[in-house]
């Protein structure tokens, strides 16, 4: 396990950690909002859950999960304004582009590779998020493209005065790839307006942190850029949102880009097509899903008065029937037409 233990602190030299207790103090977020985050983390997983199921049941090609990075990345779309930022995410973003407009109808199509589905089409392989209407870039496969992307988003953004961030994710094992570096040089250079989310979740496939970077913490990298690292509990949405705020308030005002280090889990083997089992025991597993992002979101709005079990049972048959629906809707929708495999392929 890293440590940054639970509730949150890291005590790491020449990088700012988020203090546990601050997570529920100085919140600008009020008890409805606080429940809305939690429900979209809720609908994320049982989205996700589903999407494994209809895999295993060999209707889905492939699945690539957000579980366990659920509190990271709601904590994170909080702080941003869905209405003009930008996101460039990456394959494990679901918390993220349902918080930014995408709904489980159009996750499902694009799971089932629908016609209809507002990715590609039914195209692409699933995980490749993007819709033009929502701010969403297209991902591309290779690991932190869009890490090189993400600052031309926001250089056309401060170059034509506009009040926008951009926001763009990555796992820990594509920090070590030359596009991140370069992303990075070049934002802090021109003081983008950008905020860098490293969700580190220990391992890159197979691979794991120590042998694919030789500093302990990612969030140590933004040091050789000259940009504030924060590496923050990334099980903690509260704490998450916090600091990401302070990255967003950052951008906004001119000063440029920040480098945020959400430590997470991934609960799930790295796709569909992998078998975890051959490079991590089953015990640092469970050890993790103690850490549930649910579980502990979920303690700390009880804490705060937040969230009563009779409200948290609501929000679940809510999500359910989205998920039934979103299920049915895209089981039924038509599949692509044979010849659409090559749209975008060829030149017209
Ligand atoms: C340039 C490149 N190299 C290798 C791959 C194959 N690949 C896909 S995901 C992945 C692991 C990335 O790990 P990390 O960045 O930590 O993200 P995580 O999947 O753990 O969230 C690899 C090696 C790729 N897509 N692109
Ligand atoms: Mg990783």
């Amino acid at each position: 396990m890293t440590s940054v233990g639970s509730g949150g602190t890291a005590t790491i030299p020449g990088i700012r950690a988020e203090a546990p207790d601050a997570a529920t103090s100085n919140l600008d977020l009020d008890h409805g909002q606080l429940r809305a985050m939690f429900e979209l983390m809720l609908l994320a997983r049982a989205l996700d859950e589903r999407t494994w199921l209809l895999n295993r049941a060999g209707r889905v090609s492939f699945a690539i999960s957000g579980q366990g990075h659920e509190g990271a990345q709601a904590g994170l779309g909080y702080a941003f304004d869905t209405s003009k930022d930008w996101l460039h995410p990456y394959y494990r973003d679901l918390t993220l582009v349902l918080h930014w407009g995408m709904t489980p109808r159009d996750v499902m199509l694009m799971n089932l590779s629908r016609k209809g589905d507002p990715n590609s089409g039914g195209r692409q392989m699933p995980g490749h998020y993007g819709s033009r209407r929502l701010r969403i870039v297209s991902s591309s496969s290779p690991v932190a493209t869009q890490i090189a992307q993400a600052p031309g988003i926001a250089l056309a953004s401060k170059l034509r005065g506009e009040d926008v961030v951009t926001l763009t994710c990555v796992g820990e094992g594509g920090t070590s790839e030359g596009d991140f570096h370069e992303g990075l040089n070049w934002a802090s250079i021109h003081r983008l307006p950008v905020v860098f989310c490293v969700q580190n979740n220990h391992y890159a496939i197979s691979v794991p942190m120590e042998k694919q970077m030789a500093v302990r913490h990612v969030a140590e990298r933004a040091a050789a850029y000259n940009m504030p690292g924060v590496q923050v509990d990334g099980t903690d949405a509260l704490a998450v949102y916090r600091a990401a705020r302070e990255a967003v308030a950052r951008a906004r005002r001119g000063d440029g880009p920040t480098l945020l280090e959400t430590v997470v889990y991934r609960f799930t083997p790295h796709s569909s097509d992998d078998d975890d089992r051959s490079y991590r025991s089953r015990e640092e597993v469970e050890e993790w899903k103690a850490r549930d992002p649910l579980i502990v979101t979920r303690q700390r709005l009880q804490a705060l008065g937040a969230l009563t079990d009779e409200q948290e049972a609501e929000m679940q048959s809510r999500v359910k029937a989205s998920v039934d629906d979103a299920t049915d809707f895209a089981l039924a929708a038509p599949l692509p037409d044979p010849e659409e495999a090559v749209t975008h392929v060829y030149a017209g």
